[in-house]
């Protein structure tokens, strides 16, 4: 396949006026007749032919303004010559039929569990009916529905419906891939919002019946998604209604349709016993999320599929504030870095490594990465800091008022800040332009009272970019004395060359450096510090996300030492890890993420960056020890803590119930490790909520324990479905390296293991390709396992199987005997006659 480059890109030939759709269902050939009115676009070159683009697609008839036509699709679409085509407007008619029962891909229209849906983002509309499936083709959209099912949704306000149809009027244009299509036996849960201009709304939740009870959380993060979007950027909802629909069988998280959003059923269904607490805040983000794409996404959208940073990078960083503002600002930072790094980074790092905005692709399902959504957020995180908040404001504000309406650049987004913060901002858009995360390299210097410090910024190489500019990275800095006091508040350093030098004078002491507070800029930060001076920083930082990295460092430090040189963690660690668990003036949700170690892979991939080549191994060894140590040092506390961090009452979602269940988990989980599990099995026991019961559960397998549980759970919850998951990703994620392809083969043959449903698939084979010690066996039986169910799922839907296959994103930092293993496999999944685009582009990146 042929890679297309950004710097192709032509305006579209013809734009379209008004599009209706009428859909005949049908599980094996449903109809689908399509009335486009066309009118050349002033801005392309005249007398261009009409390329209109359809995949699987059976053509019954079309006609131009009436008159019959004869058109001959090939494999992507279909022409009509220039010639053949009236001069001015003219409306083109097809109807084509289609069989969504048969669509494992999950893409255009398909069905799950008897329902009729469709997932168009990025080009799934082609499978629908022929158009020019591109983004900067814009159109308000007329559907009509047929169908004896009782519920028949669309884009759009509802005008009409009669027995066995419905109509649905979208007038906002948008383009297709925004177009949605629901049928099916489905029960809502409705309330009605007020927006700020006095418009009614209804919202509705879409379920299968029975799980309407599981729906009220969803609904309520809605509304306050709803009223925070007008409170914080003065943008307000456009229809007369909002639908969501949960589905099953779901490739992605959710999709952003136009007044008609489609959820991953995971990302809506929640009630205390079957979800847990990462579950409702991940429900709460991704409600929201989609709901702000309603302009930031589909009012103002992307121009091609280059700039998909700019509605996703945006609506990441406003779904991160609203979160912030819901929760815990300091502990939603640290979360978001921590997933920023355990996902971009590694991405950064890897032969999979893409600028934000990439320049050419060839399946842009593969696009949509940690990169451009997380990546993209922290730049707009940084500009912020660079323009300041009402800076920001003015920027979005302008953003708006310019681009209503319209399909746009990263080029058009700088815009609005140069002009609203006055800033020339030509070195800042590199960022948008170069992969790889920059080494920010921090020296310190202290005399006669002065502290010099020298920053240095590196980007190393990354695929197709062997040289990289400097970048404008802004370093947030405050000086903290070694009695706990701040001497210098947060200062914004801008960093933009190799080397630059900062001066502090009239220092009454040397200073402990905090650098790079709130995680100012997504770099890797260079800073040799004593551990003192990072117990410091521990204890007494004003900047809570330099307190959390504080401890990490020093978490990190010791971890590499014990894997490198069999080093114990020492008493300055344990004690300030002690004094982290007990202190009750920190919030238990901040404790318990202190209280956690790096991950297996955080470490790996810290050791790679340090030169060395990370033995999974003993990677996953050292950190068991360092459990054992913290375990047995910490015992009594770990214990209080268990204790103290119950929460009585009835259940409660909410942020500061979650903090304490979380602390009390983390501590029981360090406990397992000296207790046998005792304290984890009492909290299973007890529990009345999934958090706990799972959060115990999980503990115990970690430390090779809850069979009995397991089976219990099982036997609790095999009739729901998401709780399943859970059942099935833990045995995986939590096995002992040497059982964990095994326990997940045999997982493979469960009567439950659906592998065509995609959080199935996740759940046994991701959680494999999750697990480091577990996948990295030097006997290569991961690597098989993985790679034999990828090919599988290739065959049915090859845009999940190319997303599970990063699981080998990070092949080259292992030692030969481990790359020669992988590099077997990945070539054994590229060398088929059969294998699809999606996974031949990620394969043949990933071979390089
Ligand atoms: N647009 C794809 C799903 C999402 O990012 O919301
Ligand atoms: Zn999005």
């Amino acid at each position: 396949a042929q890679p297309i480059y950004l710097a192709d890109y032509q305006p579209p030939a013809f734009l379209i006026e008004q599009v209706e759709l009428t859909f005949r269902l049908a599980p094996k050939t449903t109809r689908v007749v399509s009335q486009i009115r066309f009118a050349p676009n002033p801005a392309a070159a005249p007398g261009q032919d009409l390329r209109l683009d359809g995949e699987g697609l059976t053509l019954i008839a079309a006609s131009i303004d009436g008159a019959h036509v004869t058109a001959t699709p090939d494999a992507t679409g279909l022409s009509m010559a220039a010639a053949t085509l009236p001069d001015g407007p003219f409306t083109w008619e097809a109807e084509v039929e289609i069989a969504p029962e048969g669509n494992t891909a999950l893409e255009g229209l398909y069905m799950s569990n008897g329902m009729y849906c469709t997932q168009c983002e990025a080009e799934g509309f082609r499978k629908i009916t022929f158009y020019p499936d591109r983004p900067d083709v814009m159109a308000p959209f007329r559907v009509r529905i047929e169908s004896d099912l009782p519920v028949l949704l669309s884009n759009g306000n509802p005008a009409g419906r009669g027995p066995g149809w419905a109509e649905w009027d979208d007038p906002h244009p948008k383009p297709s891939y925004l177009f949605a299509l629901v049928a099916g036996e489905l029960t809502a849960r409705t309330v009605r919002f007020t927006t700020m201009e006095g418009r009614d709304v209804t919202l509705n939740i879409w379920v299968r019946p029975g799980d309407e009870d599981k729906t009220a959380y969803a609904l309520d993060a809605l509304k306050r998604s709803m009223l925070w979007d007008e409170q914080v950027y003065g943008r307000a909802y456009d229809l007369d209604i909002f639908n969501i629909v949960a589905v099953d069988d779901f490739n992605m998280g959710a999709m952003e349709n136009k007044g008609l959003n489609i959820f991953n059923s995971r990302y809506v269904l929640a009630s205390g016993v079957t979800a847990t607490d990462s579950d409702f805040a991940a429900i709460e983000r991704i409600i929201a999320h989609e709901y702000f794409h309603n302009w930031t996404g589909n009012r103002i959208t992307c121009r091609d599929w280059f700039q998909l940073s700019l509605k996703e990078g945006l609506t990441v960083f406003r779904d991160q504030q609203f979160m912030g503002d819901m929760r815990s600002h300091a502990v939603k930072r640290i979360e978001d870095v921590l997933t920023l790094r355990a996902r971009q980074f590694r991405e950064d790092a890897g032969p999979l490594a893409h600028p934000v905005r990439p320049e050419s692709y060839v399946e842009i399902n593969n696009f949509y990465t940690a990169t451009v959504y997380e990546k993209g957020a922290e730049l707009i995180r940084m500009l912020r800091l660079l323009v300041g908040d009402a800076q920001y404001r003015g920027a979005l504000d302008l953003y708006f008022a310019r681009h209503d309406g319209q399909a746009c650049t990263i080029e058009d987004w700088i815009a609005v800040f140069e002009d609203a913060a006055g800033r020339d901002l030509s070195q800042f858009k590199r960022w948008y332009e170069q992969a790889g995360t920059p080494k920010v390299t921090l020296l310190e210097d202290w005399q006669d009272g002065k502290l010099t410090l020298t920053l240095r910024q590196h980007t190393a190489p990354t695929p197709g970019q062997p040289l990289k500019e400097p970048l404008l990275i802004p370093v947030a800095l405050g000086l903290i004395a070694p009695d706990g006091t701040e001497l210098l508040p947060t200062q914004i350093l801008e960093l933009d060359s190799p080397e630059q030098v900062f001066r502090f004078s009239d220092l009454p002491t040397k200073p402990v450096v905090s650098a790079l507070r709130g995680f100012s800029a997504p770099v890797q930060l260079a800073h040799a510090q004593s551990s003192a001076e990072r117990a410091i920083l521990l204890g007494h930082d004003t900047d809570p996300f330099a307190r959390f990295e504080a401890g990490r460092n020093l978490a990190r430090d010791i971890l590499h030492a014990m894997i490198r040189d069999g080093a114990r963690p020492g008493p300055e660690y344990l004690e300030a890890m002690r004094l982290a668990l007990t202190d009750h003036a920190l919030d238990p949700a901040f404790r318990a993420l202190v209280l956690r170690l790096p991950g297996e892979d955080e470490l790996a991939q810290s050791l790679h960056a340090a030169g060395h080549t990370p033995d999974p191994d003993a990677i996953h060894t050292a950190r068991r020890l360092a459990l054992r140590r913290m375990a047995d040092a910490l015992a009594p506390d770990l214990a209080r803590v268990v204790e103290d961090m119950d929460t009585p009452g009835p259940f409660s979602p909410d942020a500061r119930d979650a903090g304490r269940r979380a602390l009390r988990l983390a501590a029981a989980g360090v406990l397992a490790h000296a207790d046998g599990g005792a304290k984890a099995r009492a909290i299973f026991a007890q529990a009345d909520n999934m958090t706990e019961q799972f959060g115990a559960w999980s503990a115990l397998l970690a430390v090779g324990a809850g069979a009995e549980e397991g089976a219990q759970f099982h036997r609790q919850w095999q009739g729901d479905r998401l709780v399943m998951d859970k059942w099935f990703a833990a045995q995986v994620m939590h096995a002992a390296p040497e059982r964990a392809a095994k326990i997940a083969a045999a997982l493979t043959d469960h009567a439950a293991f659906d592998w065509k449903n995609p959080n199935r698939f996740r759940a046994v084979i991701g959680s494999l390709g999750a697990h480091p010690a577990g996948f990295h066996r030097k006997d290569g039986a991961g690597y098989r396992l993985v790679a034999d169910w990828l090919i599988r799922l290739d065959g049915a839907n090859p845009q999940a199987a190319a997303r599970v296959s990063t699981v080998f994103e990070t092949w080259r930092r292992y030692d030969h005997e481990r790359q020669a293993l992988i590099r077997a496999e990945l070539t054994r999944m590229q060398d088929r006659p059969e294998c699809s685009r999606d996974m031949g582009e990620m394969v043949g990146r990933m071979l390089g």
